[in-house]
């Protein structure tokens, strides 16, 4: 097929749009914005979107949203989304056709490779990839179509510590989940989902799910150096120092072994190295950590009666848990806590999902596995390891101003904007600017974008199918939903999946790939895998004929239709009639549900070499000396730094939103009221933040919901100046709080960046 012509499917036209008896029609969409899957019902008139509101049939969130969802339409008709390929000429962007794009992708990167290596090219994933079909099911292709090891993603800004601890204990990246609409008592620990809306726990209207879990009698806990609005309807707050709640969990978990309170039950003899738990955790007293935490001794004990003394209780840790020092000890110890307590792989405590699109851990022979091991490869400068096929974020402009055999000089980046979201931003800013060749994926210029050669826009949300792959893996319920696009592609749209498998051609210098075939090779592939797994129910199937059943079918579509077919509920293709294929899920527009959590997966969901969960994984012990170390620090020296989310503002590139901007300024630095009187800061005053990377100024807002010592800046802002492309961003520019995260301070197992708890010092103006 000639470069240019498309294989998109039908261009103009609406798709599962349901015909309204006025002249109104209406879809129903999942929305793709953050990780709670909201159902979204969208009324159209012609192409234009009339309203957005909560689906109310939608089997998972009933109706709920929050403000973002409705603004899908704001960003399909941003002006300042990217509608045309852009490449770089003399220093400024022009529109080219998507050939000339791809060209001149194809015209640079291969003399880079030649001569330098494969090592000179570097990837990034950012957090829109998560959530989009095309990049979760294509973005391998990508990364695989240069041999190179600098491999990043918005990962270790974000849950790598949640992910590497449940591949270390149980063998897979299976995360366990807090049974939140059955459990008697919830304890969360650095996240905050009235803002969020809830992370790497998918359940739509969070809060109204603890909300019931106080109706019915039950307890929530909120740990959390601010007194965030989730702590506000909390039973109990604890304003816990950051970057210790390793320390905390394991008093806890001291006080559950010392008080004999540890009823692991069923698991006990599913568990491996149980016993070494008393000895690795001696040294955490609760007195000690409560030194260590600003958390009274007495506090840390109630903490762990509570969970031991509830029906059920389900410990869940995220954003300030991972990013933060100590982030995969305090992972792994939550789930250690959770098994203590006799609450993993029960009702109400923390379970696994079953997700219909499968899952690794569902695959294979049941109860044992390869498991995971990290540290396969190096980074070249700084020696750190690959952990889950990446390499650390904060290392990244290192591996670019590096000189020598090796160095990055060429970048791709999908959907992401590392200028804002990752460590010591002004030196990756200066990086970028640096390199050969870039090239982003991406549907704006931002400050990380405008370093690009070449810019490649997908189509909007609304222009595309959805089929959330990731965040179901991570849900209460079992449950699976597909939407067909919304409104139909423009004369100029590319398809996104068709865009990235063209990327990974350009990359290897081919701009007339047939990329039916490809995708075709891509399909297959997977249909192959599919027939090699023993337990699943297409073993041993001829994987052509397969997809001559999937006939039809192209793209994201015939994967998932593949995923669905061959997951847990699915039709195994002939060999389990009535099950999951999408044709009888697209039947379905608000969705199927197939349940909550299953208790008793264990030892079957266990992947690991020997089939028990791994309770000392080596990591783990080998960085104890450093969590106890950290003991005899003087932890009170200095002030500290965290982040901040707002129910309106999405990372940092939903800024360009009117109707989600408009209103007080939010980029504010939260000061307690005693550190501001000491240090002479006002209310609305400037402040001057200075770490060990940078310094910024930005206004001060006294608030006694944060711990003394500690002030509190939300990420994602500071966009703006030479080349962004963001008239409203710009105009609510405030300041990159990334500028203060210093590239060196990280998690040591998972290489996580530390977001949470970075030292800064504070002068008024
Ligand atoms: N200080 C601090 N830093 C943080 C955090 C924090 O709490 N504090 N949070 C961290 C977390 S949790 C994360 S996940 C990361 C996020 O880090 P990133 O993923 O790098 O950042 P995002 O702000 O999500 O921006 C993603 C980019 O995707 C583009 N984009 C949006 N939609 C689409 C789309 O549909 N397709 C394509 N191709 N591109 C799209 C946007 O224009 C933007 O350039 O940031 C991390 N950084
Ligand atoms: N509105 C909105 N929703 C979002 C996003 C967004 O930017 N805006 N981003 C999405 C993404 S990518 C993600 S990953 C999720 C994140 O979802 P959450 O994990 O809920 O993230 P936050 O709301 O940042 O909450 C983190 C909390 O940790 C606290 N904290 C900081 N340091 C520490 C510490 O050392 N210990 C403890 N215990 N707590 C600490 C902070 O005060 C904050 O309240 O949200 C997603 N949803
Ligand atoms: S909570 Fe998340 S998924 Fe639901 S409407 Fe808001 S942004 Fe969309
Ligand atoms: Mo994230």
């Amino acid at each position: 097929m000639p470069a240019g012509r498309s294989v998109s499917r039908v261009r103009g036209l609406h798709y599962g749009a349901i015909r309204m008896g006025d002249d109104t029609t209406t879809a129903y969409r999942t929305c793709p914005l953050c990780e709670a899957t909201c159902g979204l019902e969208i009324t159209l008139r012609g192409d234009d979107v009339i309203r957005i509101r909560g689906d109310r049939e939608d089997v998972f969130s009933h109706g709920f949203i929050c403000p973002k969802g409705s603004t899908l339409k704001q960003l399909h008709t941003d002006p300042d989304r990217l509608r045309r390929p852009l490449v770089k000429r003399d220093g400024a962007f022009v529109e080219v056709s998507w050939p000339d794009a791809f060209a001149e992708i194809a015209r640079r990167v291969p003399p880079i490779v030649a001569e330098h290596g494969p090592q000179s090219v570097m990837f990034f994933r950012g957090n829109p990839g998560t959530h989009d079909p095309d990049l979760i099911l294509y973005h391998r292709n990508v990364v695989q179509a240069i041999a190179t090891r600098n491999v990043f993603s918005s990962a270790t800004a974000d849950q790598r510590p949640k992910e590497l601890a449940s591949a270390l204990m149980f063998g897979s990246v299976s995360i366990a989940l807090p049974d939140l609409d059955r459990t008697d008592h919830v304890l969360l620990l650095g996240t905050n989902p009235v803002a969020s809306n809830g992370s790497l726990c998918t359940a739509p209207d969070f809060v109204g799910r603890l909300r019931a879990i106080q109706a019915r009698g039950g307890t929530v806990v909120v740990v959390d150096p601010r007194r965030t609005e989730t702590a506000e309807m909390a039973d109990r707050h604890v304003a816990i120092r950051p970057g210790t709640d390793a320390h905390l969990l394991a008093a806890m978990a001291h006080t559950l072994l010392a008080e004999e309170l540890a009823e692991p039950g069923r698991l006990a003899e599913h568990a491996a190295d149980l016993d070494r738990l008393p000895e690795l955790l001696a040294p955490f007293t609760p007195e000690r950590a409560a030194r260590v935490c600003g958390v009274d001794a007495d506090i840390i004990r109630a903490l762990a009666r509570g969970l031991a003394a509830a029906p059920s209780a389900a410990v869940h840790g995220r954003m300030g848990t991972t990013t933060q020092e100590f982030g995969s000890l305090a992972s792994w110890l939550v789930d250690v806590v959770n098994l203590l307590t006799g609450n993993l792989d029960r009702v109400g405590g923390v379970m696994w999902a079953t997700p219909a699109a499968g899952h690794p851990a569902l695959k294979g022979k049941p109860g044992v596995g390869r498991g995971v091991e990290i540290g396969a490869y190096r980074s070249r400068v700084e020696g750190l390891a690959e952990v889950l096929g990446e390499l650390p974020v904060g290392t990244m402009a290192t591996e670019i101003l590096t000189p020598g055999p090796g160095q990055v000089r060429a970048a791709v980046v999908l959907a992401g904007n590392p200028v804002a979201s990752t460590p010591d931003s002004a030196r990756l800013d200066e990086a970028l600017a640096s390199l050969e060749f870039m090239v982003s994926v991406d549907i704006y210029l931002n400050e990380t974008t405008r370093h690009a050669d070449v810019v490649l826009p997908p189509p909007s949300a609304l222009q595309r199918s959805h089929y959330d792959v990731v965040f179901w893996n991570l849900a209460i319920r079992n449950v699976a939903n597909y939407s067909p696009p919304v409104l139909g592609l423009g004369p100029d749209d590319m398809e996104g999946w068709e865009i990235l498998l063209r990327l990974v051609a350009a990359l290897q210098g081919d701009t007339e790939p047939d990329v039916a075939t490809h995708d075709e090779l891509v399909a297959l592939a997977r249909l192959a895998s599919a027939a090699r797994d023993p337990s699943g129910p297409a073993h041993g199937r001829d994987p052509d004929e397969m997809l001559a059943m999937c006939a039809g079918r192209r793209g994201p579509e015939r994967l998932l239709d593949i995923m669905l077919r061959t997951g847990p509920y699915g039709d195994g293709f002939g060999a389990r009639p009535g099950g999951l294929t999408l044709a009888a899920l697209e039947a379905r527009p608000h969705g199927i549900d197939f349940g909550p959590m299953e208790p008793g997966q264990v030892p079957d969901r266990l992947r690991t070499p020997s089939g028990k969960i791994e309770c000392a994984p080596e990591a783990f012990v080998a960085d104890l000396p450093r969590l106890r170390a950290s003991l005899d620090r003087a932890w009170d020296e200095s002030m500290v730094l965290i982040g901040r989310r707002h129910i309106r503002s999405n990372n940092s590139w939903m800024h360009n939103v009117d109707v989600l901007m408009k209103g007080r300024n939010r980029c504010t630095l939260l000061v307690h009221p005693d550190d501001a009187d000491r240090l002479g800061l006002v209310d609305g005053g400037p402040a001057r933040v200075t770490s060990e990377a940078g310094e910024v100024v930005v206004t001060a807002e006294l608030s006694d919901t944060v711990r003394p010592g500690v002030v509190s800046l939300p990420h994602g802002f500071g966009q703006g100046g030479p080349g962004v492309r963001l008239a409203v961003a710009s105009e609510y520019r405030g300041v990159n709080s990334n500028v203060l995260t210093p590239a060196g301070l990280r998690d040591e197992a998972s290489g996580t960046a530390v977001l949470n708890g970075i030292p800064v010092t504070l002068v008024a103006g």
